[in-house]
């Protein structure tokens, strides 16, 4: 994406310069404006440039939370987002948020400045081979081992962190921002990506022409090529639902007639139902990974017999996880484009039965949204145990009134945990780059940080973080980052007393033997938010849910963070992992009592 028209600009020409004027050129030429992390001595010489090259240098309370930060600015703005620390222990701070930004394909800059090059291997402070931990999760790693090449490398980690989209690392030894060097700041490039290959976009063509029952699941490349348009613009042509891939569901628009909602762990029973019916799906701009297909509500739904045309810009993820009859290494929105140039004007066999479809996607939804409205608790028997004794909320009708109150245009972080996952059937957006769940590196504590980094890129839009109480207790000193650096945003916390989303296991799988899942004597959330410096409300009543909610985002108007911290049940949704686990199995005398009962 380009930068706004009124950011700085880089010198021109070949000049004599130091590495930290080199490095902090290359920022301004990526139009880089912010720049997360915690200062340290190892970049002060180039830290020191930020204020007067226009960076802002924005200081974190953990460089994890700086990272993910980073991830979540780039998500939103689709500019790169950039975090930075100090040697050592700092970068190894980034290693989670890092990986996070990988599956979630975030442009991420990674800068990790590097014990110094006269003493690497000596064991002196602060010292650890920084390229090997980094080597798995990021598309490319720049080590600059020589100042004169600070400007080359800088720029290339930001150019493959757009050509590849994920994070980059530039690994600087911290010697080599001193000195003086000669050289030209290089221009960021920006390569176009096509639409595939003519013979596959033909071939898949023919396949939609053919279809009776096409339907279109639409991943994160259709935002992150900004190509909602022409995805909206072939479903009308073909008249077939759309589903979203799992935790993408800001890639179409929820208020399109055509929309079906989300695909994948508590998504849609209507995108479920529907795609079951397809003969031909156009997989357009998702790698259809493994964990957003997997069987819900006791159904599979994966339409195992239909043509699958599968769209990617990463050649390596077609055909890799589900069998495709057509792969396109192409952009998802140049690829719809085409796709619909060459449908135009044919003859399309999936417009006989329209009517008859778009009345099924009609009745499909309308059930759904009827059972969402009665399925306002839950309904095993641990939970409904566990309710009867308590006067909070449940967690479902929680959800159903904050999705009601969503503000216009917001953008919405979602952790890792048992109420975030079930918050995925009442998570609906109209506008893409609104949605930022965890991805499927799947780290407790990623919401919270990744709203604020969403927030510094875009400042005017309400920006709300849904977030479980453990995976709050690891992120929440990022308060002080929103007071400290007037970054105001709403946290919703689920206050379950629980890591519920492991609990869930215990129950279904060791018979209630818990241990480690429960949050006993925590301190009340909203104190603590107004102890740090922001406002802090405790709800427990559903009528209150949807004021506060509104009220919270009015509130970031003003400068104002809001956590709001929700008293819920301790019942729990389906859990993640039935995949994954199985019933205890115990050969030895002595764990005979942890074996499952039989019969
Ligand atoms: C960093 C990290 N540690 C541990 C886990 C394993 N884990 C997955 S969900 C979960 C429980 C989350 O609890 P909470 O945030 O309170 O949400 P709840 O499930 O109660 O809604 C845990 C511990 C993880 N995904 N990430
Ligand atoms: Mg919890």
């Amino acid at each position: 994406m380009n930068k706004p028209a009124d950011m700085p600009t880089a010198v021109v020409g070949r000049q004599k310069m130091t590495p930290s004027e080199a490095f902090v050129e290359t920022l301004v030429a990526n139009g880089v404006t912010d720049v997360f992390g915690i200062v340290g001595s190892a970049y002060m010489d180039a830290l020191d440039l930020f204020p007067l090259a226009g960076i802002r240098f924005i200081s974190v309370a953990h460089e994890q939370g700086g990272g993910h930060m980073a991830d979540g600015y780039a998500r939103v703005s689709g500019r790169h987002g950039v975090c930075i620390a100090q040697n050592g222990p700092g970068i190894t701070n980034f290693v989670t948020s890092t990986a996070a930004a990988y599956w979630a394909h975030s442009p991420v800059v990674v800068v990790t400045p590097e014990t110094g090059s006269a003493t690497i291997g000596l064991g002196g402070f602060q010292e650890t081979e920084q390229l090997p931990i980094f080597s798995k999760i990021t598309k490319y790693q720049a080590h600059v081992n020589n100042r004169v090449r600070m400007a080359e490398l800088t720029a290339r980690a930001f150019d493959r962190a757009q050509l590849e989209l994920g994070p980059t690392q530039l690994n600087i030894p911290r010697d080599f921002f001193y000195g003086d060097i000669e050289c030209e700041i290089p221009r960021p490039m920006t390569i176009e990506r096509g639409a595939g290959g003519e013979k596959s976009l033909d071939e898949a063509a023919a396949l939609l022409a053919a279809a009776k029952f096409p339907v279109i699941l639409c991943g994160g490349g259709v935002v992150m090529a900004n190509g909602q348009a022409e995805a909206i613009a072939l479903a009308e042509l073909l008249q077939a639902p759309v589903a979203a891939s799992y935790l993408h569901n800001d890639s179409f628009p929820a208020r399109h007639a055509l929309w079906c909602g989300p695909l994948g762990y508590q998504g849609s029973k209507a995108a479920m139902k529907l795609i079951a019916k397809a003969d031909v799906v156009l997989a357009l701009g998702t790698r259809l990974g493994p964990f957003g297909t997997l069987p819900q509500y006791g159904m599979e739904y994966w339409p195992k017999n239909a043509k699958i045309v599968q769209v990617d810009a990463d050649a390596k993820m077609l055909g890799l996880v589900k069998p495709i009859s057509v792969g396109i290494c192409g952009d998802a929105k140049a690829a719809a484009a085409a796709l619909a140039a060459r449908l135009a004007g044919k003859s399309l066999a999936c417009l006989a039965n329209k009517d008859a479809r778009l009345a099924d996607i009609k009745a499909e939804k309308a059930a759904w949204e009827s059972e969402l409205d009665g399925w306002t608790q839950e309904k095993d028997a641990w939970s409904l145990e566990v309710a009867k004794s308590s006067t909070y909320m449940h967690p479902r009708q929680m959800l159903r009134e904050l999705e009601r109150a969503m503000p216009e245009g917001a953008m919405v972080s979602t952790d890792i945990g048992n109420i975030c996952s079930v918050s995925n059937s009442y998570l609906r957006f109209d506008q893409p780059r609104s949605m930022f769940a965890a991805m499927s590196f799947g780290n407790c504590g990623y919401a919270f940080p990744t709203i604020i980094g969403a927030k510094v890129a875009a400042p005017d839009r309400p920006a709300i973080a849904y977030v479980g109480d453990g995976a709050w207790g690891m992120s929440f000193g990022e308060i002080q980052t929103c007071v400290r650096e007037n970054i105001p945003v709403t946290a919703v916390v689920f206050n379950n007393g629980q890591w519920g989303a492991e609990k869930k296991n215990h129950v279904d799988f060791y018979e209630n033997r818990f241990l480690g899942v429960n949050l006993d004597k925590q301190p009340s959330w909203a104190t603590v938010a107004r102890a740090m410096g922001a406002e802090g409300v405790m709800i427990d009543t559903a009528g209150d849910v949807g004021p506060a909610l509104r009220a919270a985002c009015n509130a970031q108007k003003q400068g104002k963070t809001t956590i709001l911290e929700m008293m819920v049940t301790r019942e729990l949704g389906d859990p993640f992992r039935r995949d994954a686990l199985a019933l205890p199995v115990r050969h030895l005398a002595k764990y005979q009592a942890t074996a499952a009962r039989r019969g």
